[in-house]
């Protein structure tokens, strides 16, 4: 698809169902305003905080508040969100919303990177949207606990050298850059596929003594011929395989026997763009869509990009390295 000439095209335009559009401009007009937040760095006025640890078990960062809040009210507001899932919310929220028009159910990663945000180097936000589901009561864990093949529209923001948002819609991965005069995200990537070459990996190889055998032995294997690059921000590292070619690896380790990267709000999120985009996204045992979660905080193995080095690294590990 070519570009449209002037190169302006919201986030929203080719989203035919109104509620939807709603939706998606909620994470859209948030993700403007966050964007000024944490370009602002460290002249940024916080909230005070004082230690306290999220359901995570990690320390919350002032940036993860003002991110939260900053999409829940968008969220309230847009009349079509009915429900939340967030990282830094140890239970889901729900919202009033018209009940003469669709709803969706949205999870959200308001910061991803966290370790990065004091040092200017590039952050994001990871959202996903559910269609609510009809008879199903909005209450509790139980209507989030779906596999990443119900969502109908996934992506994230980077803050990067410029804002970048991504949308994934069926079929289609969509990139637009913040034009900050006119605050509007203009499209610059109409159709994205991942490359089919795969010139870079990215694992956390400090964790080389933590993982199997058999992990150790399929990180081996699919770094050779790879250069190394590691942002410790999934959003970065995703977005260069996503442009550039690559592969993305957080393997269960001894300190995390079920990994690292939260289920819902971020390897479904990805596994979701990924696939769009003729990628793949794998837990080691079979694709992250499939996966259903038992609980909102979920946590789990991934491997994500490249569909061939995917396979490879599955491959590798159903063999046992
Ligand atoms: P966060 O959402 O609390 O920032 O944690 C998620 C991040 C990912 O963005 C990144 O890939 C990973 O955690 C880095 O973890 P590690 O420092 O263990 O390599
Ligand atoms: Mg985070």
């Amino acid at each position: 698809m070519a570009l449209p000439v002037d190169g302006i095209a919201t986030p929203v335009e080719g989203i035919d169902e109104p509620a939807l559009a709603r939706a998606l401009a909620a994470i859209v007009s948030a993700s403007r305003d966050v964007s000024r937040h944490v370009r602002s760095g460290a002249l940024l006025e916080l909230p005070e905080t004082h230690g306290e640890i999220n359901v995570q078990g990690e320390v919350v960062h002032p940036l993860d508040i003002l991110g939260t809040e900053t999409f829940v009210r968008a969220f309230d507001a847009s009349n079509v969100v009915a429900g939340l899932v967030c990282e830094e919310l140890a239970e889901p929220q729900f919202y009033s919303v018209d009940p003469a028009s669709p709803s969706y159910l949205c999870v959200l990663d308001p910061i991803d990177g966290t370790s990065n945000a004091d040092i200017a180097i590039t952050i994001g936000s990871i959202y996903g949207v559910f269609p609510t589901e009809a008879g199903v009561e909005l209450s509790g864990e139980q209507p989030f606990l779906r596999p990443g093949t119900d969502f109908v529209a996934t992506g994230y923001v980077l803050y990067g050298s410029s804002t970048v948002l991504v949308l994934a819609t069926p079929g289609r991965v969509q990139e637009f850059t913040l034009h900050d005069a006119s605050g509007e995200f203009r499209l610059t990537r109409a159709d994205m596929r991942i490359p089919d070459t795969c010139p870079y990996y990215s694992v956390n190889q400090g964790y080389e003594d933590r993982w199997d055998p058999a992990v150790q032995r399929a990180v081996q294997a699919v770094r050779q011929g790879r250069s190394l690059r590691y942002v410790g921000s999934l959003v970065s590292d995703f977005h260069r395989d996503l442009v550039r070619g690559g592969v993305f690896l957080y393997p269960a380790d001894s300190k995390n026997p079920n990994g690292k990267i939260r289920v819902l709000y971020e390897a479904a999120v990805f596994a979701y763009i990924a696939e769009q985009a003729g990628g793949a996204a794998s837990i080691g045992v079979g694709p992250v869509l499939e996966l259903v979660p038992d609980s909102v905080h979920q946590r789990t193995p991934l491997f994500i990009g490249n569909a061939v080095a995917v396979e490879q690294i599955d491959h590798a590990l159903r063999a046992g390295g």
